[in-house]
């Protein structure tokens, strides 16, 4: 940053595109692929043939419903059904749906960091589903956790879906975990997806495939930088690379500068310089076991109660509670 200019920087975005610029080596957080361009994208992905995770979650609404309502509220009593990173609210249709059918007593509340994406969900659901009480908000995960605790004196039902902790590294996991556990009262409930370990060609595939759909979400978080901070990112100057270690269970995606270049960003007053096949690290999308699950819920407090696959065992959710 040109030490003479004493702009503020104001937003989240601005602060932390320069943190990750500057650092080395480079990196950039995968929160700020969502925009409207980012919400489509991911969309995209979420039907591509190589993006397992969406379908197998849905094969486990689908074939496991009953089960998980039960679990949801065996004795009907009622509760405020949230989830976190609702998005399009595909897969949670199945379980409204037939929570409405069995009659259970649920308010739904989903949260979603992209506006574009709570409001879109909010619509359909009046359309489609107009005897749900349905009340969206708005907010990033961390900031949302605190408000959880007073939402309501309900039970609540908690969930997490499409593996949106993979996102985190284990050590932010369970600092998420631990938030989770603050905002649940005794008898409260966290359902949550965690994609498994598999063969690693499968993960790979589903990161990085065919048609460049994923290449194209990576790199739109370059197009915000140029949209939103002025900057001149040529996106065809860098690559999309994926990598899988089998081991740890952590799939990672670059970008990658394919030749030496120089980028502006003019609302930060910075230069940032690129040598030929330079990287910014922008998205881990972790892989876990029933181990790792585990001991990432039991160092936040919580404990798992029930398990639910699908077929291929590609993908699993936990019941958890406090
Ligand atoms: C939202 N999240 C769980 C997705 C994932 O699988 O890590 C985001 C994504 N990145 C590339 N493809 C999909």
């Amino acid at each position: 940053m040109n030490s003479k200019d004493q702009k503020v920087l104001v937003s989240t975005f601005e602060k932390e595109v320069c943190e990750g610029l500057t650092a080395f080596p480079k990196y950039l957080s995968s929160k700020f692929f969502y925009d409207e361009v980012g919400d489509e994208l991911f969309q995209q992905i979420m039907a591509l043939p190589e993006y397992y995770l969406t379908r197998a979650e849905y094969e486990i609404f689908e074939t496991h419903t009953s089960d998980i309502l039960q679990s949801f509220d065996a004795t009907k009593q009622g509760f405020d059904l949230i989830e976190l990173g609702a998005g399009d609210g595909k897969k949670t249709k199945v379980l409204l749906k037939e929570l409405l059918h069995q009659k259970y007593d649920f308010n739904y509340k989903p949260i979603d960091i992209s506006e574009n994406a709570v409001d879109g969900l909010v619509k359909n659901l009046k359309e489609e589903m107009p005897k749900i009480v349905v009340q969206g908000q708005i907010g990033e995960y961390f900031e949302i956790l605190d408000r959880l605790k007073h939402m309501s004196d309900r039970k609540k039902v908690i969930m997490v879906l499409g593996s949106n902790i993979g996102n985190l590294l284990h050590s932010r996991a369970i600092q998420f975990l631990k938030k989770l556990y603050n905002a649940m009262h005794p008898g409260d409930l966290l359902f949550m997806g965690f994609d498994q370990k598999k063969h690693p060609q499968k993960v790979l595939d589903a990161y990085n495939d065919k048609t460049g759909v994923t290449a194209a979400f990576n790199k739109n978080v370059l197009a915000r930088i140029n949209k939103e901070l002025d900057g001149n990112f040529d996106l065809d100057k860098f690559m999309h690379w994926e990598t899988y270690d089998p081991e740890s269970g952590t799939a990672k995606s670059y970008l990658v500068s394919k030749e030496k270049q120089t980028v502006d960003i003019n609302n930060l007053s910075l230069q940032v310089h690129f040598e030929a096949w330079e990287s910014i690290h922008t998205e881990i999308s972790q892989k876990y076991d029933d181990d790792t699950v585990k001991w990432l819920v039991e160092e936040s407090g919580l404990s798992i109660v029930q398990t639910f696959s699908d077929q291929n065992n590609d993908y699993k959710d936990y019941l958890i509670t406090k």
